[in-house]
């Protein structure tokens, strides 16, 4: 064996092959040229990217499809600072990645020198843990630990620096790989499912509140039969879209939309709210509880944040299904889920149905979410980037499994859905994968289309133009009256997709939408297909929002 592969470089491979890592997103530097060529021997694939952000976003979604850690890699100072915005993403949206870049040597951390920065520093904050590895004697541990840390509940980011010295020396005889142990949730103690079951017998009117993390725990299946064995009503998170089957006869659709939507009304009246896998960061808890008078029933797998409008009554932090389904026997009343709830339903499959019938030109928002819906099926995966897109996708979307409706929540990232795109297609490559961006955030990443076409990896990018950062736009002339600094000009999208070797579509009437998604979702290649929208729809939408009153 050659003396390299004796060396931290092939230990840290052995251990991520020891972790069940599949693949890798990264670009290499002169520092990490050794852990890439060790890589390439191994069966781990390496995906070459255009831009290490996107391979942050790569390893994100990768991580939140299969609920086993993403892995990016980088190499020092910049490299490593342009795997922030993912990593910030992944753990503020409680995805499990691992992101390990190079650091200058241990020989010249110390002072100031060519291309060194502090970026254990700077990953702190928005990991879980960062830390240098110091030593090759540390390499099983501290990737082990990596790996353990960033899946279990609440799952995150880590990162781990390889100093470009370190990376090169030799291990220790008899360094191997650790075991993996995989901590499991307690199952709920009977104490607090009777505490929970006597807050419920009191409860008047009580709502579901379904997150990522009831997803996250595989417990849509136990939620459903929760909810129709007490007749309760549902509504989900933006990222727990799915969890909750928005076809279900208690489906109130989801939540977080910034002004008072349909749902908002099925929280005005209820009195109760069991909180399912929801975590803080995706909104405020003040929104669904404005007066701090509604009691909180917190099941999840981990204790809730402090809030002042999330008092918790009781929590109970276990598996969910078993919370849920031991909640459910030992609770004696059953409530009848209410008008609210269907017209709740029937506002949004009216605004869905008036969106399917509208032929105008540009777009109306609505006739593009209704489109999208027809061309994928149940369970194909839409990502829906960060701006308006995100607004009309996630309220109006319907979406029947869970995460087959991707947002950023948590942080919000712009340009996270074209590389997490190729993510999804990695992590499910049986199911169709749509990209739904703006022509902002297309821009940021769409170097990735490079890489998708080379890896040979199938997806729609559908772009909806409207030549403006749109969600600003709307924020602005809502609030200020009038907008400033939020347009901008495009290239020719068909011309530049074609020019990597993708197809183009220009949509250039309403009949043109669906025919074009269903061809390119049929095609075993990436397309991108340009949509021109009208936005006026959104202050239309913020105006009728706001003039309606509950209860209907
Ligand atoms: C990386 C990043 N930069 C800026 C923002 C703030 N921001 C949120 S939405 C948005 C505009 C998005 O524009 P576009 O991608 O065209 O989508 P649209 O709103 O027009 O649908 C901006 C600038 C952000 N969330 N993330």
């Amino acid at each position: 064996m050659a003396a390299e592969q004796a060396g931290v470089a092939d230990l840290l491979v052995r251990c991520l092959e020891r972790e069940g890592v599949r693949v890798v997103f990264g670009i290499p530097g002169e520092e990490n040229i050794r852990f890439t060529d060790a890589l390439a021997r191994s069966p781990i694939r390496y995906v070459l990217v255009r831009h290490e952000q996107a391979a942050s976003f790569m390893a994100e979604i990768y991580g939140r499809l299969t609920g086993r850690a993403g892995v990016c890699s980088a190499t020092l100072g910049p490299g490593a600072i342009n795997l922030l915005l993912g990593t910030a993403d992944a753990t503020t949206n409680s995805s499990p990645v691992v992101a390990v870049s190079a650091q200058v040597g241990l020989n010249r951390i110390y002072k100031e020198s060519h291309q060194g920065v502090d970026l254990v520093a700077m990953f702190s904050p928005v990991t879980k843990w960062a830390a240098t590895v110091l030593t090759p004697g540390a390499v099983p541990e501290m990737i082990r630990k990596a790996f353990k840390l960033a899946q279990t509940e609440r799952p995150g980011a880590v990162y781990l620096a390889v100093p470009e010295d370190v990376e090169t020396m030799t291990t220790p005889p008899g360094l191997a790989p650790l075991n993996i142990n995989i901590p499991r949730p307690d199952m709920p103690s009977a104490a607090q499912i009777e505490r929970a079951a006597a807050m419920l017998n009191a409860a008047r009117r009580p709502i579901v509140l379904a997150g990522h993390g009831a997803a996250r725990a595989g417990a849509a299946g136990a939620l459903r039969s929760f909810c129709g064995r007490l007749g309760l009503p549902a509504a989900t998170t933006f990222h727990g879209k799915g969890v909750f089957p928005d076809d279900h006869p208690n489906a109130l659709g989801a939540v977080g939309f910034m002004r008072h939507d349909y749902v908002n009304f099925g929280f005005d009246e209820a009195d109760v709210i069991i909180s399912v896998g929801y975590e803080l960061q995706e909104f405020d808890p003040a929104r669904i509880n404005p007066r701090r008078d509604k009691q909180i029933l917190h099941l999840s797998r981990f204790p809730a944040e402090v809030d002042a409008s999330y008092d918790v009554e009781v929590g109970v932090q276990a598996d969910i299904s078993a919370t849920l389904d031991a909640l459910a026997a030992a609770t004696t009343r059953r409530w009848e889920p209410g008008g609210i709830g269907e017209k709740i339903r029937s506002l949004l499959a009216g605004e869905l149905a008036r969106g399917a019938a509208d032929d105008s030109f540009p777009l109306k928002p609505q006739r593009v979410v209704s489109d999208s819906r027809a061309a994928l099926g149940r369970s194909d995966i839409v990502l829906a980037d960060t701006g308006a897109v995100k607004m009309w996708m996630a309220r109006l979307y319907p979406t029947y499994e869970p995460s087959t409706c991707l947002t950023s929540n948590g942080l919000s990232a712009m340009s996270f859905a074209l590389p997490g795109a190729i993510g999804a297609k990695l992590a499910q490559p049986g199911r169709r994968v749509l990209a739904a961006v703006g022509d902002g955030a297309f821009l940021m990443n769409s170097q990735e289309i490079e890489t998708a076409l080379r890896e040979r990896i199938p997806m729609v990018v559908l772009i909806w133009q409207d030549d403006s950062y749109g969600l600003i736009k709307w924020k602005m002339d809502l609030e200020l009256g009038h907008d400033v600094a939020t347009g901008f000009t495009n290239p020719d999208f068909v011309a530049y997709a074609e020019s990597f070797g993708a197809r183009g579509h220009q949509i250039t009437s309403a009949s043109d939408l669906l025919p074009a998604l269903t061809e390119a979702l049929a095609a075993d290649t990436v397309s991108v297909i340009t949509c021109p929208v009208d936005y006026s729809e959104n202050l239309q939408l913020t105006d009728t929002l706001g003039e309606l009153t509950g209860p209907f």
